[in-house]
């Protein structure tokens, strides 16, 4: 046989048994038998290269080297083979790095509510809650807005069109407030009374930095034998400060609606020069018309409300200067908090 062919023969030989190979010590076997620098039988292969004449040995010599590096590269990969746990049935290697996942977090809005409802429960006021698709009892009437009420104004509301959830029960509308959910709790409990609702409300307001036609309010109730205005302020001062982290100064100016009488729209200030008063939410203590809708004696108990914009405040507290960025989805935006 010539050289030529004794490589090639031994190329072909080398890579099935590498190829074969079980395991690493059968591997190192096969290196040491074909490879070896003492024994191997390359070792003999590059003795007979002598053999080859003057013009013979270029090709050969190249040849040889070719062979070398094949069964070389050939016997590294083997190796790494080996080394790596087996690749289960199905094709699925454990070992290739898994495809990271994005951790997600909680909206701003969310957090915020976390924050109110942790705060307040601190002062000893109870979360409740009620349906945001509501009727017009809950959502005016015992909130003593008249039928003739402009705040009834279907232009002013999102009615409901869907006959089957208004079969039987009247018009159905979006809640445009979480007053609604002061009468919930007062039909169902006998004061004293301390709760906060916080939840979606619906208006059709224009859209713009700091309105939104879907947004969040916390309604706060507190009844009981002496409450008083008094204390509204204080709760909202202290809630102002313990959610900002500021001295906040708290400012009643009088207002109307109907279902508190004396009413008060509340602004908000801190130590902040030129930062101007920002209106925060409404006010007041209970209407004695509401309480009585509920079968409260207006003669022997008496309570404060008021319903805060929650998007106003997170927006106070992270300068946020556009109401649209909570609902854009932008993850850039979400990602800060
Ligand atoms: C009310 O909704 C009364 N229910 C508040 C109340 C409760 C008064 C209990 C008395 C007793 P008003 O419409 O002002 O009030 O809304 C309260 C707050 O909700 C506003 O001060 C503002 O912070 C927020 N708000 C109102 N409209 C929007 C809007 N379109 N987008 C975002 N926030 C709004």
């Amino acid at each position: 046989m010539d050289l030529i062919s004794q490589l090639d023969e031994f190329e072909r030989a080398a890579l099935a048994e590498i190829a074969g190979a079980a395991d690493s010590t059968a591997l190192e076997a096969v290196r040491v038998r074909y490879l070896g620098a003492r024994q191997g039988r390359l070792k003999d292969l590059q003795g007979s290269l002598g053999q080859a004449t003057k013009a013979e040995k270029p090709v050969v010599g190249k040849r040889f080297n070719d062979v070398k590096n094949a069964v070389t590269a050939a016997l590294d990969e083997r190796k790494r083979t080996l080394s790596r746990p087996a690749v289960a049935a199905g094709g699925l290697d454990v070992t290739l790095p898994g495809t990271p996942f994005e951790v997600g977090r909680r909206h701003p809005l969310m957090q915020t509510i976390d924050e109110f409802k942790d705060i307040m429960g601190r002062f000893g006021f109870t979360a409740a809650d009620g349906p945001e698709i509501e009727d017009e009892y809950h959502n005016f009437e015992a909130l003593n807005i008249p039928l003739d009420h402009p705040a009834r104004d279907p232009l002013d509301n999102f009615y409901l069109a869907t006959a089957s959830l208004t079969a039987g029960t009247g018009p159905r509308l979006l809640r445009s407030q979480t007053s609604t959910v002061q009468i919930r709790v007062m039909e169902q409990q006998r004061p004293p009374i301390r709760i906060i609702s916080v939840g979606r409300v619906y208006r059709p307001d224009t859209i713009d930095a700091t309105h939104s036609c879907m947004f969040h309010q916390m309604e706060g109730l507190m009844v009981g034998e002496t409450v008083t205005m008094a204390e509204l302020k204080t709760v909202l001062r202290l809630f102002a400060r313990a959610y900002l982290g500021h001295d906040v100064h708290i400012r009643f100016r009088p207002s109307f609606f109907p279902f508190t009488e004396p009413s008060v729209e509340v602004d908000m200030s801190w130590n902040e020069p030129g930062k101007p008063w920002l209106e925060i939410g409404g006010a007041g203590m209970v209407d004695p018309n509401v309480l009585s809708a509920v079968g409260y004696d207006p003669d022997r108990v008496s309570g404060f409300a008021f319903g805060l914009g929650v998007e106003r405040f997170c927006m106070r507290r992270y300068g946020i200067r556009d109401i649209r960025l909570f609902t854009n989805n932008d993850v850039r935006f979400l990602r800060q908090f």
